[in-house]
């Protein structure tokens, strides 16, 4: 228990407002976690999975209107509209209070009201920062002790101190005698809101993933980015990898992929290189301090893995799948007549007969999806076989090198590296990626993402950019991550992958080691030429030693389309424009330069 005075006054308004039958405070236990399931499997809410085949582990239908992010209703409502910027939702903190403080009136009735206090990052750490999470879902419960620090030793840990307020309910009050749905939730009223000044979060209506489990995107992301601008740190949309050569030093690389980019994959990947090792620190949020010595130190807040599950398989992510072979909770996957999970692409051949992710009868061939595109898996990364021993160490681990990236099936080259901290942010301020399932709306259209934090940015895109500048003018220069854009989705004109990816990006990752490990930039290994666009892999630098490949394509994927380049230009520039007058204006002449660059190229091409 606790003796925090604005802890237990805020639990117990809450629980005035919302009226619960019942509170429970969480202590993280296992017994707590195996009876919650249990009460979930009696509702039907979870089903057990196979015990011979995943132990401990369950299957979870989610409602069909309640299946990802929801960013439309998304919302930072900042004292100053100017402050949540042209990106977000925005609406006056007291409107969107009393407006939703109407619907939070009650809105626990017949259920219970859960209290998470939970740690981002490991507990103690001087990076980590501790929320407590109050909600009426068990299912938020079960993930959230899955993915962080959850429970008593949290409380233990913050003692009097200050934590995030994040207030979720499903929005679906019980009448007396009324019985429940396996998934309750408001397909009319979902509300994700965050006070960035408070460091609050409310969330209403939805039960899934980055919508309820609040220590995620709306805490880790959108309230820690406005406290990392506020106190002169880093809260990213990165995964954290060790990369180890046969012989030499570990380094560690942050990249920055939107959601249901690869980020997991690239994490956890098997180089196809051999005696090459990556460790996975972190699949999907990096928060970054300076250390004394004035490098940046990173650390991956969350303790799970909430992964997509279709694609996973033995071939594109072993790793990941073996992460998945027991303790796991699977939302939206299909279920195999032995009460197994399954989603597209899991194995080579499709079972025969099984049940869709909404619990209906499918059989192969029959056109539909049996697992939702956006069906997820929730981990404890302890369980991944190639998590890095220092995963938890508090301090964090230094980065040498940060990596932008996305789904571009043209025009991007396979790497380029920035020629500097200011032309890196550049590149990740211009960012873009087709769209996935993992938002809800149109998937495949080509939208500007940068640092892959659009959804997720908690103020004023122009400040951010901006206070990425800043950190880089502050820093040493020698002591910062060298930053890389890289693109492993080229596509030829017929539509073939031109690069097979996965544990073949250990390629590219060993150019970056080189460039980042090096002496000279021009010498050697790591041998860099200088483009419009950036420093990209000389004649032979990239290592395609046994690499199945096409001269054509390999040329392909690194050659500089200039043409391609100036055609993307209009859509940056809008992109700059719709960012308003935050912009940083050192980005604009950054573009005016690429422009000048690419426009030189072409001249001298046309007269060579
Ligand atoms: O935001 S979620 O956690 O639901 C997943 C994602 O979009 O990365
Ligand atoms: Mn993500």
């Amino acid at each position: 228990m606790t003796k925090n005075k604005d802890l237990l006054a805020w639990v117990n308004e809450v629980a005035a407002l919302c009226a619960p039958d019942r509170v429970h405070w969480c202590d993280g236990s296992q017994a707590e976690y195996d009876r919650l399931c249990g009460e979930m499997v009696k509702a039907g809410t979870f089903i057990k999975l196979n015990e011979q085949k995943r132990p401990n582990s369950y299957l979870c239908r989610s409602n069909p209107s309640d299946v990802a992010r929801t960013e439309d209703r998304t919302f930072i409502c900042s004292q100053r509209q100017i402050d949540a910027g042209p990106t977000n939702n925005w609406r006056a903190p007291d409107e969107m209070k009393a407006a939703l403080t109407d619907l939070f009136r009650g809105c626990m009735q017949g259920r219970t009201l859960y209290v998470i206090p939970f740690s981002m990052g490991p507990l103690g750490s001087r990076i980590a920062h501790i929320g407590v999470e109050i909600t009426d879902s068990p299912y938020v419960v079960c993930n959230m002790r899955i993915m962080t620090r959850m429970g008593q030793e949290v409380l233990d840990v913050l003692g009097g101190g200050k934590f995030v307020r994040c207030l979720h309910s499903v929005g679906a009050p019980l009448k007396r005698g009324e019985k429940d749905v396996p998934w309750p939730c408001n397909a009319d009223n979902k509300y994700i809101v965050h006070f960035p000044e408070e460091r609050a979060i409310w969330s209403f209506g939805s039960g899934y993933g980055g919508n309820a489990l609040l220590g995620k995107k709306c805490f880790a992301l959108r309230i820690a980015s406005v406290m990392a601008r506020d106190e002169g740190w880093l809260a990213e949309h990165m995964l954290i990898l060790g990369l180890t050569p046969p012989s030499g030093p570990t380094i560690y690389i942050a990249a920055a992929f939107p959601s249901a980019c690869g980020k997991t994959n690239l994490a956890m990947m098997n180089p196809a290189l051999p005696g090459w090792k990556i460790r996975c620190v972190g699949d999907d949020i990096a928060w970054m301090k300076f250390g004394a010595d004035g490098r940046i130190y990173a650390i991956n807040p969350e303790a799970g893995c909430f992964g997509v599950a279709p694609g996973t398989s033995m071939q594109s992510n072993p790793n990941a799948m073996l992460t998945l072979d027991k303790n796991c909770i699977f939302t939206n996957v299909a279920m195999t007549p032995e009460g197994d999970v399954w989603w597209e692409d899991m194995t080579r051949e499709t079972p025969a007969t099984l049940t869709d992710w909404q619990g209906g009868e499918w059989k192969s061939g029959c056109g539909r999806k049996a697992a939702h595109p956006n069906a997820r898996f929730t981990a404890p990364i302890a369980q991944c076989p190639v998590v890095d021993p220092v995963w938890e160490d508090p301090k964090g681990v230094p980065i040498a090198a940060i990596l932008f990236g996305g789904r571009r099936p043209t025009t991007i080259p396979l790497v380029c590296e920035a020629f500097s901290w200011q032309h890196g942010t550049f590149l990740g301020a211009i960012q873009s990626s087709e769209t996935t399932a993992a938002a809800a709306g149109a998937v495949g259209l080509v939208r500007r993402d940068p640092m892959a934090m659009l959804p997720f940015c908690g103020y004023n895109m122009g400040d951010y950019l901006e206070h990425w500048l800043k950190l880089g003018r502050q820093a040493d220069p020698a002591k910062l991550p060298r930053i890389f854009y890289v693109n492993w989705f080229r596509k030829s004109p017929q539509g073939k992958w031109l690069w097979s990816g996965y544990g073949e990006n250990s390629r590219v990752l060993k150019w970056i080691y080189e460039r980042v490990t090096g002496n000279g930039r021009n010498t050697g290994n790591g041998q860099a030429v200088e483009t419009p666009i950036g420093l990209m892999p000389g004649v032979n630098a990239l290592d395609t030693h046994e690499l199945d490949i096409s001269a054509q394509d390999l040329a392909e994927l690194l050659r500089v389309d200039v043409d391609g380049w100036l055609k993307e230009l209009p859509g940056i520039r809008e992109h700059f424009n719709k960012l308003g007058d935050h912009l940083p204006q050192v980005l604009v002449g950054e573009l005016a330069a690429l422009d000048q660059r690419l426009l030189d190229q072409r001249l001298q091409k046309a007269h060579a």
